[in-house]
């Protein structure tokens, strides 16, 4: 009897393999923004297995998915977490999927302030997944008695070759046009040319860029100094608790928003919308937050954090330093100007 259940079992398993009917989804993400147990939990309960890749900066996301779009392949990415300002690029584009808000019963578990946003109005796109900030990160041991406030004091020269840049093209010209006294959305090329000037000076005090962990170096003590997000620093210090800090720099930190999305060329579209209405439930935002330590746009999950986590100042920033900080934003064909600069500043 047990023999022959087998035998049936195999028979339909061969039978919906051979029908494509195996349920997979492609998920392509920031480096370290999802603990592996909310993947583990969705397969368990859906049945659909993930694959799962990430990526370290909106640049190379898009440089992938745009090569697979004009390709016209199917076999690409369900998922993708485009920050704010490319979110309304790929929209315009037309490389992202409308979301079909139908299928995402946990929409209203998203903080209202946080949706409608200019970049996505109406949400037609996406949906926030995290919030955070790009300020300064220090090794507390390293930097004793020497004291940071300001963005310009990355340019100090007893720093030599001791800075590290996240390698992200918007944040590190948003550093100069910053330091330069102009916008972090600016598009105006002499300014940007200024930008690059300053970023140019800032040179010999970069040991190296990074972003896809960012935290590491600091915490090996190879760097004493990082642009860095609010996130590496809260899982610094869980690695390592009070070796490292975030500091608001006197300026106002860079705020950006990061959203899931479908692209347009995704070929499990339904099995996508249910892995985000999952992540967007109370339980499973809780989970992430307390991982990676950025914003939640679920204010039932950030009120269900400990208190530890939800009064951090390095993920929650204060009303005061809110009201100081430099809203990244889409600044259409400047982009490309910034690439050149950005790439010249990188072969320094
Ligand atoms: N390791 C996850 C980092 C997420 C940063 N996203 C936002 C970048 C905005 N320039």
């Amino acid at each position: 009897m047990m023999k022959r259940n087998i035998a049936v079992l195999g028979l339909a398993l061969w039978a919906a393999a051979s029908h494509g009917e195996e349920k997979s989804l492609n998920v392509y993400n920031w480096s370290e923004y999802m603990p592996a147990e909310v993947i583990e939990r969705f397969t368990e309960e859906t049945g659909i297995e993930v694959n799962y890749s990430t990526y370290d900066s909106n640049e190379v996301m898009y440089a992938k998915l745009k090569t697979l779009h004009e390709a016209g392949s199917d076999a690409g990415y369900d998922i993708v977490v485009p920050s704010n300002y490319y979110i309304s690029k790929m929209g315009r584009e037309g490389l992202l999927h409308k979301l079909d808000h139908d299928q995402l019963s946990n929409l209203d578990k998203l903080d209202p302030k946080l949706m409608d946003q200019g970049f996505d109005p109406g949400n037609q796109y996406s949906v926030p997944y995290t919030w955070g900030t790009t300020g300064i990160g220090i090794n507390t041991e390293l930097m004793a008695g020497q004291e940071i406030t300001s963005w310009t004091d990355l340019w100090k020269p007893e720093f030599q070759q001791q800075v590290l840049l996240l390698d992200d093209m918007r944040e590190v010209m948003g550093l100069g046009l910053i330091a330069t006294g102009s916008s972090v959305n600016e598009t105006d090329p002499d300014k940007i040319e200024a930008a690059y000037l300053k970023l140019k000076e800032l040179m010999p005090n970069v040991r190296l860029f990074d972003a896809e962990s960012p935290k590491v170096k600091l915490l090996e003590g190879e760097v004493s100094l990082a642009m860095i997000w609010n996130g590496e620093i809260y899982m610094a210090n869980q690695e390592e608790a009070g070796l490292t800090d975030f500091i608001y720099p006197e300026e106002g930190v860079m705020l950006w928003i990061d959203n899931l999305a479908i692209p347009a060329s995704a070929p499990h579209v339904e099995y996508a919308h249910q892995f985000i209405d999952f992540l967007l439930r109370p339980e499973i935002a809780v989970m992430i937050a307390e991982e990676i330590g950025y914003g939640s746009p679920i204010p039932e999950a950030v009120a269900a954090l400990p208190e530890e986590v939800r009064s951090n100042p390095t993920v929650y920033p204060s009303d005061a330093q809110l009201a100081k900080v430099h809203l990244q934003e889409d600044i259409g064909e400047a982009l490309q100007v910034y690439e050149r600069y950005w790439q010249q500043l990188k072969v320094q």
